[in-house]
């Protein structure tokens, strides 16, 4: 570990460890501590701050919180033949999907395509992780999930919805998957509260103030409302999120996910819905060339000289595993502050 220009340059094992180390002090226990500590990781190796050690103090307040049961073990069940149910009990969702993953690949072959349910999860993570879990057995995956109501829908001014999430993933013979994950506002809330400790503006178009005001000002938004992404049609996205992986599964709306919260600023709780499609159900024999020639839309999209979404995360992976991670200072010390806190 290093120290220049007020960033902490650590090494991955080195992230690792600090990970598992706050998660268990602040008293998550069993395989959720593995299961949490990867995907923070992967947040940071990966170059996506807003999901990287940040939310280790996301998860400890959490964890303080008393809203995640640290301990509990989910329950996985298979309702129908594309079906497959992971109760998580109250507790994080990491390890509830870890655990329903090769139910919901076996049933994705048996089937051509299968549905994951996740329930009662807590959920502070990026979805990418999850979608390529799923695209590493050759799968196509979608994934979404509610948070909490912290977003207006476009045309009102009060929040409604949650930042709510979709990932796609699509696997690629000879290349990294395509896989994209975003909020369905503006940013992530993630993001906003990372200006917000910088001290930074937010770019217009993100928040509006308490009074229904657009604002720059990152606290502001945060005690306001975000806005959603691509104004009507990131609302009629997000209210697609609220019904399929809120009560189309039996969970909750991120209306009721921030009621239950009752202001204890915890995580989002509810559900999420993860549908994987295994190419050869349709194709069987033919997918391998079918999906070869998918090639050409991802070949003609980099000749006009743009970016595929993933590239970015994945050059930074590279990057990470060779150098380290860069993490600021001032948020190294908050996290370091999380092992000496005395009644952890
Ligand atoms: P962004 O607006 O930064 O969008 C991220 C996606 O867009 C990535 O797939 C990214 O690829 C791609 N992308 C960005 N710029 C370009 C470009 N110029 N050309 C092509 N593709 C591009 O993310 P958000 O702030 O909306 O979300 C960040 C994270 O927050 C997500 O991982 C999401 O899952 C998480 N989140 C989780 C929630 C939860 O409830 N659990 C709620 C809300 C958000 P790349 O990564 O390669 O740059
Ligand atoms: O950044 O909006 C967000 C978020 C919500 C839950 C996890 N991340």
């Amino acid at each position: 570990m290093t120290m220049e220009n007020d960033m902490v340059t650590m090494a991955l094992d080195e992230v690792d460890l600090l990970a598992r180390r706050v998660l268990t002090r602040h008293g998550l226990r069993g395989d959720h501590v593995d299961a949490v500590a990867r995907t923070i990781v992967a947040g940071e190796r990966d170059g996506c701050a807003s999901h990287g050690v940040y939310r280790l103090l996301v998860a400890v307040n959490t964890l303080k919180s008393g809203k995640v049961d640290p301990a509990v073990e989910p329950v996985i069940t298979r309702p129908a033949p594309g079906l497959v149910r992971a109760d998580a009990g109250g507790g994080f969702a990491q390890l509830a999907i870890e655990r329903a993953l090769s139910a919901l690949v076996d049933s994705a072959r048996t089937n051509g395509i299968a549905a994951l349910a996740v329930n009662r999860c807590i959920h502070f993570a990026a979805l990418w992780p999850e979608v390529e879990m799923l695209v590493e057995h050759g799968l196509v995956a979608l994934a979404t999930t509610p948070s909490h109501a912290w977003v207006a829908p476009a045309g009102g001014s009060r929040p409604l919805f949650g930042t709510n999430p979709i990932a796609f993933g699509w696997p690629r013979p000879d290349a990294s998957p395509f896989v994209f994950d975003f909020a369905t506002s503006a940013a992530a809330r993630g993001e906003i509260e990372l200006h917000r400790r910088a001290g930074n503006p937010i770019p217009a178009g993100w928040g509006i103030d308490a009074d229904g005001h657009p604002t720059t000002d990152a606290q502001a938004a945060l005690d306001g409302a975000m806005l959603t992404w691509g104004g009507y049609k990131g609302s009629a996205l997000s209210t697609m999120v609220e019904l399929i992986a809120g009560p189309l599964i039996g969970d909750l709306t991120s209306a009721e996910s921030i009621a239950w919260d009752a202001g204890a600023g915890a995580s989002p709780y509810g559900g999420e819905l993860i549908v994987a499609i295994d190419p050869a159900g349709f194709l069987g024999a033919a997918a391998a060339g079918h999906l070869a020639r998918a090639e050409t839309l991802f070949d003609a999209l980099a000749a006009q000289g743009a970016r595929l979404p993933g590239a970015r995360r994945h050059a930074n992976r590279k990057l990470s595993v060779a150098e380290g991670v860069r993490v600021p200072a001032a948020l190294h010390r908050d996290i370091m502050a999380l092992l000496e806190e005395e009644d952890a």
